[in-house]
């Protein structure tokens, strides 16, 4: 009966050690422990695809043309000469339609849109990601910036940075 008495306290004995590596921060745990994760820098949260889009005067240019629904992270990069921010749209409207207020650009409060995120007004080159969660539907990508000194007042999604992007 010894035997069976030393195999129980040596089980015990190695369930405590195992729970004492898994709870403990120690460094001298065994050695085929998972890596602690370490922070993330730009993204918060995990993402199942990826945008990454360019701005410059006057486009706004993706890599991609579609993406699958889902968590999507948009990784803005000012490229340009100026600033520019990037607003992600849900309408039925094509892109070159949406509702525009002279001087404010896009109106993002109309009811025939829906904001569904947005990275503000980046200075030239610097660069911004968010994640969005997507549902299936077409999508367009703007910049809304308005220039003071632009004499038409016109955004510079009127200007041309406009794309859409299909959510599958
Ligand atoms: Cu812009």
């Amino acid at each position: 009966m010894n035997d069976r008495v030393l195999f129980g306290i040596g089980t015990i004995l190695l369930l405590v050690g195992v729970v004492a590596a898994a709870c403990g921060g120690g460094g001298d745990g065994g050695g085929d422990s998972e890596p602690e994760p370490t922070a993330t820098t730009a993204v918060q949260q995990p993402a199942d695809s990826e945008v990454n889009v360019r701005l410059f005067e006057w486009t706004v240019d993706a890599d991609v043309e579609s993406v699958a629904a889902g968590a999507v992270a948009f990784n803005a990069a000012n490229i340009g000469g100026v600033g520019h921010n990037l607003v992600v749209i849900r309408s039925d409207l094509s892109a070159d339609a949406l509702p525009v207020i002279k001087g404010a650009g896009v109106d993002e409060a109309s009811s025939a849109i829906e904001v569904v995120g947005k990275i503000e007004e980046l200075e030239p080159g610097l660069d911004e990601s968010m994640v969005l969660d997507l549902e299936p539907g077409v999508y367009t990508l703007i910049c809304n910036i308005v220039d003071e000194a632009d004499a038409g007042r016109r955004s510079h999604y009127q200007l041309g940075m406009r794309i859409e992007l299909q959510v599958n």
